[in-house]
């Protein structure tokens, strides 16, 4: 079966957590990823949290699926021959270095465009144009520059980042759909294009809806807040709201049987207008379905700490499985507070391939996130991440046409190293 992105080849610069995230879906939708790695260490996250000495990190193989490896020094003219020639070849080039590094390599846009006309350029940075854009940035500061930070987290205590990668991860989808996006044009315009994004830009369009409160508390306070229930006054930026939810209905994290032990023993409620009475009636409180103080949203509002409490008395006697099973009979959403260890066990999540698991030469079975995204007519098969240079020598004949000699001769100018040295390293 063809896979959606057969026939494209992209030649990949990317290294840690943005950029590969972008580059492996691409992989994962059937194109041909070469991952450019500098010869002798490669990618800097292939040693980093090592949980098993000398074999590529976790960090490394779950981000880097699907993808072919060839080590280049792209400092040395040799390396920027065969760098040129990738260019040559290749539909996309994809990097997240620091700002300028491209350019300080020798390969401007401009001249990128003079090798390839038709090739898309797709970068990630911390920072668009402006007084940060030379910055290096990692997760937690797209996070804290990006309108996360200061969202998130219990008014009275500090800003918090979050566990999701929302500046890393996040930014690599945004600039995979920029991709795509440009292929589909470059059909019409025979052109290739820039793409850009950057990790501030995309935080801050994953927390849209905290801008749209700030421009909502011009005209007054935020009621669907629980700080507005607790009459606390509101001040010039939108407050971190706890487990507030950002869509105006009102939900809360609560205790379910053996919270005592477990530090998940959770669930989230939301009590959605439109099925209050069976709330009412779960947690038999049915006085609550007419009674003035309760029956409408808005007489609800500045009750929601003790509606909260009552609902988590009903919990705390279920588990979060139990509460889960009993409100979604009813249509009440809700969802348990899953550990990644019951994420990891889930079943059915292995049964769709959103984990899987991956066998690996040097480190043996491990556990992956698949595809989080299905295409009918194209699905993913995971294969393991690439050892660093194991296709160096492949990609130089087969990709670029070298002769033995003319590998040879790469190979001896220190531009590469031959993937049995490699290995013996
Ligand atoms: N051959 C030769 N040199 C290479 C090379 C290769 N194959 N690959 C990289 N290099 C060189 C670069 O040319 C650069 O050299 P100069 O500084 O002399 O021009 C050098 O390696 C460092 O590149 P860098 O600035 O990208 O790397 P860093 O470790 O200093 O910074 C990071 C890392 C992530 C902070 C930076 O790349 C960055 O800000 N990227 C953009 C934002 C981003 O993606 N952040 C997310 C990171 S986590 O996902």
């Amino acid at each position: 079966m063809t896979k959606a992105l057969d026939g494209v080849r992209v030649l990949d610069f990317t290294h840690v957590q943005s950029g590969p995230t972008c580059t492996q879906l691409l992989a994962w939708f059937g194109a041909d990823v070469i991952k450019v790695e500098r010869p002798g260490s490669g990618d800097i996250t292939r040693g980093q949290l090592q949980d098993i000495p000398k074999v590529d990190s976790l960090y490394f193989t779950m981000l880097n699926h699907n993808k072919r490896s060839i080590t280049l020094d792209t400092k040395n003219p040799k390396g920027k021959e065969v760098l040129t020639a990738l260019i040559r070849t290749c539909d996309v080039l994809v990097e997240n270095f620091g700002p300028g590094v491209l350019d300080r390599m020798g390969f401007t846009w401009e001249k990128i465009q003079e090798i390839n006309p038709r090739m898309i350029v797709a970068s990630i940075k911390g920072f668009g144009p402006g007084p940060y854009e030379d910055c290096k940035v990692y997760e937690n500061v797209a996070q804290c520059t990006g309108g996360a930070a200061s969202t998130t987290g219990f008014r009275d205590g500090l800003p918090l980042v979050t566990g999701a990668q929302i500046g890393d991860s996040g930014t690599g989808l945004h600039l995979a759909l920029g991709i795509v996006t440009a292929l589909y044009q470059r059909h019409h315009t025979g052109r290739g294009q820039r793409v850009t994004a950057a990790m501030q830009d995309g935080v801050l369009n994953l927390c849209r809806v905290k801008l749209r409160d700030q421009q909502r508390l011009a005209h007054g306070p935020l009621k669907e807040y629980s700080q507005f229930g607790e009459g606390i006054e509101f001040g010039e930026a939108v407050p971190r709201a706890g487990n507030d939810s950002g869509g105006g209905q009102p939900g809360r994290i609560l205790k379910c049987k053996g919270w005592e032990q477990d530090p998940n023993a959770y669930i989230y409620v939301i009590t959605q207008a439109p099925v209050w009475e069976k709330i009412c009636d779960v947690i038999g409180e049915t006085g609550w379905k007419t009674h003035p103080d309760y029956a409408t949203p808005p007489a609800r509002l500045s009750r929601l700490n003790e509606i909260f409490a009552r609902i988590e008395q009903w919990t705390m006697t279920k588990t979060k499985f139990e509460v889960m099973e009993i409100l979604n009979a009813d249509d009440i959403p809700c969802g348990p507070i899953l550990s990644m260890k019951e994420l990891a066990e889930d079943q059915s999540l292995r049964a769709t391939g959103t984990i899987v698991e991956v066998d690996h030469p040097t480190r043996g079975k491990y556990l992956s996130v698949g595809n989080p995204i299905k295409l009918s007519d194209s699905p993913t098969e995971v294969k393991r991440s690439p050892l660093l240079g194991e296709h160096t020598d492949e990609i130089l004949r087969d990709v670029l046409g070298y002769s033995d000699a003319h590998v040879a001769e790469i190979h001896d100018s220190g531009a590469t190293t031959p993937p049995r040295k490699q290995a013996a390293e």
